[in-house]
């Protein structure tokens, strides 16, 4: 009997060969799929081994195969027929197979993660134990190249985004306004005016002067005391208007003192309210005054209660404005909160400050975006009264596209 195994890529080249090689006659005795030897056959795509066996002709008619190469063949088939008999089912080679398909597979697929570890099961010869460990270096090979070909794909950003980014306009903003200067470009308008363009039109305009009851509200430390004696400083000293000043800021002795001092100094009317009645009272006490400036505890937006116990006094002091002051170094998620935790309030204009302490003013882009209301006032530093300012629309435009600074 001669018996001869066949590497194929298909059965059809198998029946080809055998018939070929070993008559008609030949029957097929065995056949699996296996992978090309070494490194590559990871890579390529599986072969089929065919073993196939054929009666020495009776009619003395030789099968066309070399005699050499028939006694080797067959030495090697019997093995590996004894080998599958003995050992019907090798579990380490299954999981072997597997992870090679798992490899091979995720070559394609940039952004897996390839498995770095399988089971070993049972203590294999030096041949497979060599291929886990190779087959285990090849992935954590493909892991990094995989990790950092990712890595450079979420690099690669559109220039004006980056642009955006540096400029610290909220992400949420940023799709809209790069649409918008895309559609503009193919006028032929400059990528930054078209910017300026769009920053400028944001802004709202409001009136200069400063008159009646004037509210500031805001979160814990933005600056609200400090505003406020830098608007008495001005409208007082400079201005020389009739300036009142009435704090709701009840929770600190210290905190009172403050803006205490700052009357003193200024030799203008002081008022303290604790309660809903005192505010009547101090308002009328300031009956005269052309500005009455009112100052309010810090609070949080997320605590509703003490935003409507606030509401009461602002209410009972039936203001003029209410001024919302925010911090320009204000997280871009925070300004959304902070905006909407004060709303029940009804702020109609916004002061921005500590600029000072920025140096990407894409805060003010937000913080309008967000609140549609207009930019009274900003302030640019501690000293008062001086650092503070009525901004424009085009100084507000410089100042988002990093034009102008503070530092
Ligand atoms: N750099 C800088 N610091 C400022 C500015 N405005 C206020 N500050 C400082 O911020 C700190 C807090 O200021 P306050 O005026 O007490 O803040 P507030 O909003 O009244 O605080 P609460 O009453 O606690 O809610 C102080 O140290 C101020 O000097 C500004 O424009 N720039
Ligand atoms: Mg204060």
């Amino acid at each position: 009997m001669i018996i001869k195994r066949y590497l194929v890529s298909n059965m059809n080249e198998a029946l080809t060969r055998i018939r070929y090689e070993l008559g008609k006659d030949a029957i097929i005795i065995s056949q699996r799929k296996v992978r090309k030897p070494g490194i590559k056959g990871l890579f390529s795509g599986k072969l089929i081994e065919v073993t196939a066996a054929v009666e020495n002709s009776s009619d003395g008619k030789k099968p066309n195969v070399k005699k050499e190469e028939n006694f080797e063949d067959s030495l090697a088939s019997i093995k590996r027929i004894m080998e599958d008999r003995v050992k019907t089912v090798d579990t380490k080679e299954v999981i072997l197979e597997k992870e090679n398909e798992k490899v091979a597979s995720k070559l394609n697929v940039k952004n897996q993660k390839l498995e770095t570890t399988y089971d070993k099961t049972s203590q294999g010869d030096l041949e497979q134990d060599s291929m886990y460990k190779e087959v285990s270096e090849m992935k954590k090979l493909l892991n990094k190249v995989i990790e950092n070909t990712s890595k450079d794909e979420d690099k690669k950003i559109n220039p004006l985004e980056e642009k955006l980014n540096d400029m610290d306009i909220d992400k949420e903003f940023q799709t809209e306004l790069i649409d918008k200067v895309t559609a503009s470009l193919n006028e032929g308008i400059e990528e930054k005016e078209i910017l300026r363009e769009i920053f400028e039109s944001l802004v709202l305009e409001c009136e200069e002067e400063i008159k009646g009851r004037v509210v500031l509200v805001g979160p814990t430390g933005v600056g609200k005391t400090t505003t406020i004696a830098k608007l008495a400083g001005k409208l007082a000293l400079v201005d020389k208007k009739r300036v009142g000043l009435i704090t709701v800021d009840t929770y600190r002795i210290g905190a009172i003192d403050q803006l205490r001092t700052y009357a003193e100094i200024m030799n203008i009317p002081f008022k303290v309210v604790i309660t809903i009645k005192e505010m009547q009272e101090a308002i009328n006490y300031m009956e005269n005054c052309d500005v009455v400036l009112i100052d309010t505890t810090g609070r949080s937006s997320k605590n509703a209660m003490e935003i409507s116990a606030l509401r009461a006094f602002i209410e009972k002091a039936n203001p003029h404005h209410v001024n919302m002051v925010i911090s320009g170094t204000t997280k871009n998620k925070d300004i959304t909160s902070i905006l909407e935790g004060y709303v029940d309030l009804n702020y109609d204009n916004i002061i921005v400050t500590k600029l000072d302490e920025t140096t990407a003013y894409g805060s003010l882009y937000n913080i309008i975006k967000r609140a549609n209301k207009p930019i009274k006032f900003i302030t640019t530093g501690q000293n008062v009264p001086n650092d503070i300012r009525v901004p424009n629309k085009e100084e507000i435009a410089r100042f988002i596209l990093g034009e102008e600074t503070l530092c």
